[in-house]
């Protein structure tokens, strides 16, 4: 088997051609609003109602959009391959799961989960919320706030994910512009370990085009499934 440990970092750019916005490309999400309004915690604190809205169109977004190829291929790869396949993704929809991948980190929290900032508990969510929800666990309101990891907080998993970066022999990049840390900085650290081929795929050279060992730009719905196709029979 050509490779043991594939880890694979997505970012918006694979949900584009389901129809899902990205953050940066023109008309991106951002530019409905500026990102300290809605994506960090003092926007929350400053105007709660807001971001609730914010997520919550988002949130009602993603039931109307489908997986596309690139989600479906990884899911591929994740069935056949005999190796290990992880997905870390600084995505917060559910296109991973829905296209049919099990093992996906979401390192940026999810859409579809939301957290009590009194009882901390985490629930999954499927529809609106706002400061007049109450907490289904301690019944609290205001105490519900989108299960997202905000600039500034502490991104999810990030010992789980040291691991797999150390381990990997394969590390793939998908759709990400490479502008948000820690993110942006996993290839360098699986770089750093000396051991893995480090393959970035992208509609452009992103930020960090130049730390990969090869960069593929196109289309993920392209590039993908042809990706995992060389993998499987070179397996
Ligand atoms: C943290 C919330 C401490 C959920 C998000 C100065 C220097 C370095 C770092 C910093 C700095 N100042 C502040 C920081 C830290 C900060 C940061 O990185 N800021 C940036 C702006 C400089 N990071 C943080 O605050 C993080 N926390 O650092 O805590 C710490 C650090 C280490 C360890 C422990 C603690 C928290 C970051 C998380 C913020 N939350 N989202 C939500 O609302 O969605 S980030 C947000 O941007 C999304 O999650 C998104 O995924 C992420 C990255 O964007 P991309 O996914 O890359 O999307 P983008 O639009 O940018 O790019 C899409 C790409 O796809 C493009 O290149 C495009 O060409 C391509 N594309 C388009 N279509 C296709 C395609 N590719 C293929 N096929 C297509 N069809």
């Amino acid at each position: 088997m050509r490779y043991e440990n594939i880890i694979i970092l997505t970012g918006a750019g694979i949900s584009a051609e389901s129809g899902v916005k990205t953050f940066r490309d023109s008309g991106g999400l951002w530019e409905d609003h500026r990102i300290e309004d809605v994506a960090t915690p003092e926007g929350f604190y400053n105007n709660p109602d807001l971001v609730q809205h914010f997520y919550n169109l988002r949130r009602a977004h993603i039931k109307t959009v489908e997986p596309n190829r690139a989600h479906k291929a990884l899911a591929r790869l994740e069935d056949q391959h005999a190796g290990s396949v992880t997905i870390i993704t600084q995505n917060v929809d559910d296109l991973h799961e829905r296209g049919g991948s099990t093992s996906v980190l979401h390192m940026h929290g999810e859409l579809k989960r939301v957290r009590c900032t009194n009882c901390l508990a985490r629930v999954s969510w499927q529809n609106d919320c706002s400061q007049q929800t109450a907490c289904p666990n301690c019944k609290s309101a205001p105490a519900l706030r989108p299960d997202i990891v905000w600039f500034g907080e502490m991104p999810f998993y990030m010992d789980e994910i040291a691991a797999l970066l150390s381990n990997a022999d394969l590390f793939v990049s998908i759709g990400t512009s490479g502008n948000v840390y820690p993110a942006a900085g996993f290839v360098a650290e699986v770089a750093a370990h000396g051991r893995a081929h480090t393959l970035e795929i992208n509609l452009e050279a992103s930020e960090g085009a130049t730390l990969f060992s090869e960069c593929r730009h196109g289309k993920a719905g392209d590039l993908v499934p042809k990706l995992v196709d060389e993998i499987l029979m070179g397996q």
